[in-house]
Parts: structure tokens; C-alpha cells; sequence
């Protein structure tokens, strides 16, 4: 019998085990409760079953077996890899276009409700690509760039046109492995055309295309959708928020928006403060309408407009189990097919949004960008009038304030403001050795492990180690749950270097970069710094790593990718999708290798998977080390620093005076 576990042992969120009693109670199965029922399937969960043609599926348990065409365990391997980061790459750049086409038609006035927000990020974008700005409207640029980023999908010859954004030596090594993407499409086309039966059977040239097909995606989809997303509703910058579950309002209509694009739920942002909708809530016995996130789509109003995120991945099915959901509106990505049969016992109805997903027994309301305010108002509208329906709520009195919004233009100019904005102080910090290295912490929720712990308890250990945390996703939702996106109640938590740098220039020791497309704030972020100077002339120089704690998705398996050929030491939480049986190592570990070893030695980056969270510390401190030694920098040392800033203050303010003056001054006169 499968084991099933406490809601303590399911969740470290007091909110989310609040709410799985109450699934409980009601006899309701959720994501957590499906997890211990269905045992993963170790073949599969190991890359060893093949499942391309008829002739199959083949599972390989069996030392030296193949399939019935006779492709080994290790082309079976790569292949499943590739074909995952295909498809993470897939969405996160059909994203990407979508966001592109908005673009275009706001440019030429062609939607309702959008303008062109940040003209000065449109005009610096524009700009790296050579197109005219000087005397020119924002529209005329807008519509320049929205055509150069469109053509990036269908492009069949040359480069993608924002690599030029990665370092020289990035570029050039990526020329010399003949990796670079081509066009986008044609890249995530290739990888499903190499992988058909019959194709493409050498291991380490179908992970060379998987390099590839991930860089059309770090360094094209989800660049062109951060950069429109920051041009059309403004690039982030702090702001507060707040986080959990408690955030549900008894008194309001309260609407959910799940999954990624910002588009519409901007929109419905817009919706929800107009008084027209005000008044209609009102009417119907409500305070108005209080609007929340799930997943990225919460990350990308969080940041911009300081909509409270109710939760993140796993919180999905737990925030209808409130009872106080009228509406929840899906768009694309992390969208559990659960919802539906979940909300029949609620009142909430199902929203699906985009013409690309339909789930069966959900509303259909569709989005078009021509008539996105109006679409936006019929979707509140449609749920002030579900508020009567409302029955019995239970939402969990928990929630927490953060302070998102770190995009990499904030960050430069928070360390050296205006005028001199630069990534200097930072460098400076990481070579003195008072920030010992720098750890994204990003990605999804997984319900085989006990949802936020990983990330969070990454997180705290690296903070008390004096790493720098940069988050994006469900696992920035997971720490900002935990209090550690406020300042203050994080700093008590961190190294005395890292304290002193978050106290001079305040600043979080976490810092909540955006949604799973931002991930490329990230490689934008890396790119400066080894362009700085003082850390090397390239991204895998610097001592940084990326970490996946708790991941699930494809999109993962796509960001990992590029940021291993961006140059990025990554490693992933869970299982390995190429570990092969244990018993027989020996056949099948050529694919997890070459990942690992085989991909440092290309790009300087390697990716591994490793399930245990005080390894993966380990490992992370490990190899910043290993980087700061190569850098010549100094050898990182805690009892160095702390002796300045709040802390030291507090700690001379508690002195006698004269113990005081001798502290300070060196005599006690
Ligand atoms: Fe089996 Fe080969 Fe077909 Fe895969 S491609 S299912 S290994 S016969
Ligand atoms: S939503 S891809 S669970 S981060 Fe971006 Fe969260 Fe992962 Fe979906």
C-alpha cells in the first residue's frame, strides 16, 4: 500500500495543511492526496521507456536490452530529454509570441485597454537591435520591434537576433558548438523531427540540438516576452504585497487568475478598480471584487501592480477549497485538469481564457487582445453574479507581506542609482567576500516532496552562508510565504556580510525576479556582471549556481538547458529524468554525464540532479568556492564582516558608554 502522509508531512504551509484537513474532512482529493495514491512509475521516471512508434512501447529494465529497433538506453534517454525541453521551450515561446502580436496591434492602436507603458525600456530594447529611435513616436518603434521579435519564430537562417545580448565569448563559444538558434520554431521543429523513430540515435548529438532548442528559449521566447511584458505594463520595481492564502476576502467577490501570461489578467486588474464593476459587486451584496494570483500569473501582476498572490502551484485546487472563490480565470501552463470536478463542489466557476485550452466542464470566455477590457469586465461581471451562490467558506487566516519586483533594471539602478547605475557594487561585494556568491532558487512545486520545504530550506541555508538568493516562480511565492521577500524579517536570518550589503543598500537578501519566463532577468542580470569586470569576461566565471528544488514542469527542464549553455552550474530537485535503474549504472548514466561532465566542458555550465537539499547546499557552496578560488578572490571567511551596520550599532547601543567610546574611539575619554 502506498504511504499516505500528514497533511504536516505534505505541507510546511500552515495554510495549505489547513486546507488539506478540510479536503479531508470533505472527502475531496487533491494533487497531494493523487501523489501518495499513484506511485510514479519508476521506468518511465527514469527516461528507460521509449514510447515513439508502434513497435513499442519499449521499457529497458534489463541490462544491454534495447527496443524492438535497437535504440539503446541512452539515445531512449536523451531522446525523452530533448523532447521535453522541446516542449518547455515550445510554451514558453508561443508566450513569447503571443506577447510579440500584442505588440503589434498596440502599436497600431489595435487593442483596447493596452498602451505603450515603459518607452524607455521600448527605446533600449529597440535600440540593441539597431532600430532607429531618435524623432520617432514610441507606436512607430513599438511596431519595429513587435516585427523583429515575430520574425524571430519563423526565422530559418542565421542567429536569433537577442543573442547578441550574451556576452562576446558566450557568443563566440556558442558560434564554435554551432548552437545558435537559427529560429525558433525551426529549432523546437528539429528536435521533434530528430526524435521521430528512425532519426537521430547518437546521445550526445541529440543533446547538442537540446542546447540549442533550449537557447531559442532563454535567449529568444521568454526574452521577447519579459521585454514586451516590461514595454507594454511596465518594467517591476519594488513595491509591497502580500502572500497566501489568507489573502481570500470574506466580504468581496474574490477572482483568481492562474497560469502565465499577463495580458488578460492585466486587464481584469484594470476591470476590477473601474467603478462600473465596483458598483455592480455592490449591488450584489459584495465589497467589491478582490482580485489574486496562482502561479505566474500571479508573479506578473504581483510585481507590476502589488495584486496579492493567493499561492502558488499547489495552492491551486486548495484556494477553491476556501469556498470563496467566485471565479478562477485561466490562461495557459500549470493549469491542473482537477479544477473542474474540484470546483462542482464548490460554487467557483472554471474560466478557461486562451484559444489554445479548453478544459472540459470549464466556462469558455475567450480572449482577444481587440477586446481585451471588454472581455476583462464580462469575466467580473460573470463572477459578481456567481457571489450569491456562495456557500460555507474556510479561508485560513494566513498571509505575509513581500516586497517584489526586482527586475535587473531595478537592481542596477538600486546599487548605483541614477546616475551611475551599475552592477560595481555588487562585484565589489562578491570579490571582498561579504556576499560569498550569488544562488537562483526558482521553479515549480512537486507534490512527491513536501511542498515549499525544499525551496525554502535551500534558501535559508544559503542565506546563513552569505549567498545572494534571486528567485522567480513558484519558488519565489515559497519564501515570500515564509517572510523572507521583507527585509527586515529576513535579515536576522542571514550572514553578517550579506546583512551589511542588504543594510546599506535595502534591499532583501531575496529577491523576487518575476515570473518562469523572467528567468532571462536572470541571464540579463549574470550577463552584466561578468561584463562589469571584476568576475571574470563570462557567465561561468562567476560564483553563481541555479537551482530547481522542487521542479515538475517541462519548462523547467528548458530553463535548466539554457542556463547550462549560458553558462551555469544548475541543479535540480526530485528525480532524474536520466538516472537509469540503480542496478544497472553501469549502461546508463552516458546521458547523465554528458549533462554534467560533457557540458562543463563545452559551456562551462553543467546540469545534475540531486534529491537531497543539504547535497545541493553542499554542492552550491562547493562550487562557488571553486569559482571565487579560480578568480583569484579572496577565500571566503564569515568572521570577516559584520563588524558595521545595523547590527553592529544595535550591538554598541547596548554597551555602557564608556565600553562604548573604547569600542569606538579606542579610549574610554
Ligand atoms: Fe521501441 Fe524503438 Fe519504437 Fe522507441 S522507437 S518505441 S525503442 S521500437
Ligand atoms: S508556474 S512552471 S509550476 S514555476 Fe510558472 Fe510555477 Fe513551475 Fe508552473
Amino acid at each position: 500500500m502506498p504511504k499516505k502522509r500528514t497533511p504536516q508531512e505534505m505541507s510546511q504551509d500552515p495554510a495549505a495543511q489547513e486546507m488539506l484537513i478540510r479536503a479531508e474532512e470533505l472527502g475531496i482529493s487533491t494533487a497531494f492526496s493523487r501523489a501518495d495514491d499513484m506511485v510514479s512509475c519508476n521506468i518511465g521516471g527514469a527516461g528507460m521507456c521509449c514510447k515513439l512508434c508502434g513497435m513499442g512501447p519499449c521499457r529497458l529494465t534489463k541490462d544491454g536490452q534495447t527496443g524492438v529497433c535497437g535504440a539503446t538506453i541512452d539515445t531512449i534517454q536523451a531522446r525523452n530529454l530533448i523532447r521535453a525541453i522541446a516542449a518547455g521551450s515550445a510554451a514558453h515561446s508561443d508566450h513569447g509570441r503571443d506577447m510579440a502580436f500584442t505588440l503589434k496591434a498596440t502599436a497600431n492602436g489595435e487593442t483596447e485597454g493596452y498602451i505603450i507603458r515603459d518607452i524607455a525600456k521600448l527605446r533600449t530594447v529597440a535600440a540593441k537591435y539597431e532600430i532607429p529611435i531618435e524623432g520617432r513616436a514610441p507606436e512607430e518603434i513599438a511596431n519595429d520591434l513587435a516585427d523583429l521579435y515575430i520574425s524571430q519564430f519563423g526565422q530559418q537562417k542565421g542567429k536569433i537576433a537577442p543573442v547578441i545580448r550574451a556576452t562576446e565569448k558566450r557568443q563566440k563559444l556558442w558560434e564554435q558548438h554551432g548552437v545558435i538558434p537559427r529560429g525558433i520554431d525551426r529549432e523546437v521543429v528539429e528536435a521533434l523531427h530528430r526524435t521521430h523513430i528512425g532519426d537521430d540515435q547518437n546521445p550526445e548529438h541529440i543533446l547538442e540540438h537540446a542546447i540549442r532548442t533550449a537557447l531559442a528559449d532563454g535567449w529568444g521566447g521568454s526574452m521577447i516576452a519579459t521585454d514586451i511584458s516590461d514595454i507594454i505594463f511596465g518594467t517591476p520595481a519594488p513595491l509591497l504585497g502580500q502572500a497566501n492564502l489568507g489573502v481570500l476576502k470574506e466580504d468581496m467577490v474574490n477572482v483568481v487568475v492562474h497560469g502565465h501570461e499577463p495580458t488578460l489578467s492585466e486587464m481584469i486588474v484594470a476591470a476590477s478598480q473601474d467603478p462600473e464593476i465596483i458598483e455592480y459587486a455592490k449591488a450584489a451584496g459584495a465589497n467589491g471584487v478582490s482580485l489574486s494570483g496562482i502561479c505566474c500569473t500571479a508573479n506578473e501582476i504581483l510585481m507590476r501592480q502589488g495584486i496579492p498572490a493567493a499561492g502558488n502551484f499547489l495552492q491551486q485546487e486548495l484556494a477553491i477549497l476556501t469556498g470563496s472563490v467566485e471565479a478562477m480565470v485561466v490562461d495557459v501552463q500549470c493549469i491542473m485538469q482537477a479544477l473542474v470536478s474540484l470546483a462542482d463542489n464548490f460554487h467557483t466557476k472554471i474560466i478557461t481564457t486562451s484559444p489554445k485550452v479548453r478544459i472540459t466542464g470549464a466556462t469558455h470566455m475567450e480572449f482577444d487582445e481587440h477586446r481585451a477590457l471588454t472581455i476583462a469586465k464580462d469575466i467580473l461581471r460573470f463572477a459578481i453574479d456567481n457571489y450569491k451562490n456562495r456557500g460555507e467558506t474556510h479561508i485560513p487566516q494566513v498571509r505575509e507581506d513581500l516586497v517584489p519586483g526586482f527586475s535587473h533594471e531595478y537592481i542596477n539602478y538600486m546599487l548605483g542609482g541614477s546616475y551611475r547605475a551599475s552592477f560595481r557594487p555588487l562585484n565589489d561585494a562578491i570579490m571582498s567576500g561579504r556576499i560569498r556568491g550569488v544562488a537562483a532558487v526558482v521553479g515549480c512545486n512537486n507534490p512527491r516532496s513536501e511542498h515549499d520545504f525544499l525551496h525554502t530550506h535551500v534558501v535559508k541555508e544559503l542565506l546563513k552562508q552569505d549567498v545572494l538568493i534571486v528567485q522567480t516562480g513558484c519558488g519565489a511565492i515559497a519564501s515570500a510565504k515564509l517572510g523572507l521577500l521583507l527585509g527586515e524579517a529576513g535579515l536576522n536570518q542571514v550572514g553578517p556580510g550579506l546583512r551589511e550589503i542588504c543594510e546599506t543598500v535595502g534591499i532583501p537578501p531575496v529577491l523576487h525576479m518575476g515570473s518562469c519566463v523572467d528567468n532571462t532577468r536572470i541571464l540579463t542580470v549574470l550577463t552584466q556582471m561578468a561584463q562589469e569586470g571584476g568576475l571574470g569576461d563570462d557567465v561561468d566565471q562567476i560564483p553563481a549556481v541555479g537551482l530547481a528544488p522542487e521542479w515538475m514542469s517541462e519548462k523547467a527542464l528548458a530553463i535548466g538547458a539554457y542556463c547550462v549553455a549560458s553558462g551555469a552550474y544548475v541543479i535540480f530537485g526530485g528525480s532524474s529524468p536520466v538516472s537509469g535503474m540503480p542496478d544497472r549504472v553501469a549502461d546508463s548514466d552516458i546521458v547523465a554525464r554528458y549533462i554534467s561532465q560533457g557540458w562543463e566542458q563545452l559551456y562551462g555550465g553543467k546540469l545534475e540532479f540531486i534529491a537531497d537539499p543539504d547535497e545541493m547546499i553542499q554542492k552550491t557552496l562547493e562550487h562557488i568556492d571553486k569559482k571565487r578560488a579560480a578568480l583569484g578572490l579572496p577565500e571566503y571567511d564569515q568572521g570577516r564582516f559584520g563588524r558595521s551596520g545595523d547590527a553592529r550599532m544595535l550591538e554598541l547601543e547596548a554597551l555602557p558608554l564608556a565600553d562604548r567610546r573604547q569600542a569606538v574611539y579606542g579610549t574610554s575619554e
